[in-house]
């Protein structure tokens, strides 16, 4: 079997990518090692920068989040339920964030790629790698029971933190950069009013917590948690009595119970992989770099990895310069690092540390005492928050 781009993984970076690609006339074959089922119901991401809604557009996978995503102009930060919005909008020159969840991002694009012919081969995983150094690579993957093997020009690795692709560079020219954090997230998808229009991140001495939203009907919210917690040990009550503490809310006002659709936990984690890119094979998303979702980044990066990576191999099939292939790593690397400081920085400043001394929580105090008293730190949380400029 042969294709011009093998890529593995049907997540939000290997779908667009296939899509943009498939719209420049090449062709290309995904990967995917769950069923559609279940990459359309993983429930992640749920803010887009303008830069990635642009993106979709171009895609053309923009029709039901025109009609659905909810535009924010602004995010607020709570202090001990004490609350203070920061204008996007006013601070970046009129840009602001759209709410729309990552599963129906990856709904609207499977359902364009395979409207328009693609080749999306759900339940079948990639196995190995094999050539990336000539230029025919192939990729041995798992089909009915039966292995089998795709020849390709390029391998698009964008099978997540937990695919194979990153396999295919060698220890000896990869260096990995990453950072355990001391705490996850317990996230809830409720039925309820979400606690406001816009996103509330909460920083308070029992811990961090954020109010976030799906619709006006449905509530996204997470509170910090131990790195081991066991979520038996969170019936939804308790859920909700946590997050009310957490935003200084004890009557009930602003945080309000309902039927709890999905709970899961999320560890803390910063990760890097460098170089993104070894022969023929081109890491993108989560397959190459892992941020603290604090700053509603991880979604937004594969997709600028994916403007890049696009843009490199549609000029490469149009005309055979290989320039932008050979910088595609350095140039998304610029990015990925300053939404890596980013993150992690929104983390530093709204988390509570448990081996934290006094000394660095009146620290962590002082930045958001700062942040939120002058108009230049918020103006440089505003332009990371909407995304930073190609
Ligand atoms: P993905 O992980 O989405 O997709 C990779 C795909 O590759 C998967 O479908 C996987 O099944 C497939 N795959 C893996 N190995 C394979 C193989 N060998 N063969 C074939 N297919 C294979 N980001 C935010 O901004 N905000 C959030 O709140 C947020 N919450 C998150 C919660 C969780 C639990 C996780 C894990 C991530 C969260 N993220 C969040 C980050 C998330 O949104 C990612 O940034 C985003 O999914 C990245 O998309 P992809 O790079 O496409 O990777
Ligand atoms: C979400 O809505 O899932 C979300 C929003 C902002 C974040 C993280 C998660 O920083």
């Amino acid at each position: 079997m042969r294709t011009q781009v093998a890529i593995i993984g049907a997540g939000p970076a290997g779908l667009l990518l296939s899509q943009l690609l498939h719209l420049q006339g090449i062709d290309s074959v995904v990967l995917e090692s769950r069923s559609r089922q279940h990459v359309e119901g993983r429930i992640r991401a749920g803010i887009l920068e303008p830069s990635t809604v642009e993106l979709l557009r171009e895609a053309g996978a923009h029709a039901r989040l025109d009609r659905e995503g909810l535009r924010h102009h602004g995010i607020e930060i709570a202090v001990e339920g004490e609350r203070h919005r920061i204008p996007l909008d006013e601070l970046t020159g009129g840009r602001w964030v759209t709410a729309y969840g990552q599963t129906k991002v990856v709904e609207d694009l499977i359902a364009l790629r395979l409207a328009g012919g693609g080749d999306i081969r759900f339940e079948t995983p990639a196995l190995r790698l094999a050539d990336i150094e000539s230029n025919r690579p192939k990729l041995v993957f798992q089909e009915d029971g039966r292995e089998c093997q795709l020849t390709c020009d390029f391998i698009a690795g964008c099978d997540g933190f937990h695919g194979i692709a990153r396999s295919g560079i060698p220890e000896a020219v990869h260096q990995i950069r990453e950072r355990l954090y001391p705490f996850a997230w317990l996230g809830i998808l409720v039925e309820a009013e979400p606690v406001g229009h816009e996103l509330v991140y909460a920083r308070h001495s029992r811990g961090f917590a954020l109010f976030s939203l799906r619709s006006p009907s449905l509530a996204r919210n997470y509170i910090q948690c131990p790195p081991d917690e066991d979520l038996a040990r969170w019936p939804d009550e308790r859920i909700f009595e946590e997050m009310r503490l957490r935003l200084e809310d004890p009557a009930g006002r602003l945080v309000q119970s309902g039927r709890v659709l999905d709970k899961s936990l999320t560890p803390m984690r910063s990760f890097v992989i460098e170089p993104m890119q070894y022969g023929q094979l081109f890491l993108a998303g989560d397959a190459a770099h892992i941020v603290t979702p604090t700053g509603a980044k991880g979604l937004n990066l594969a997709a600028a990895d994916v403007r890049l990576l696009s843009q490199a191999l549609i000029e490469f099939y149009r005309s055979g310069a290989t320039a932008l292939l050979e910088s595609y790593s350095t140039r998304a690397l610029a990015r990925v690092w300053k939404a890596q400081r980013f993150s992690w920085w929104m983390t530093s400043m709204l988390h509570k540390f448990p081996d934290e001394s006094s000394f660095e929580t009146r620290i962590h105090r002082a930045e958001l005492d700062y942040l939120l008293s002058s108009r230049a730190a918020m103006t440089s949380l505003a332009e990371n928050y909407v995304g930073l400029p190609f």
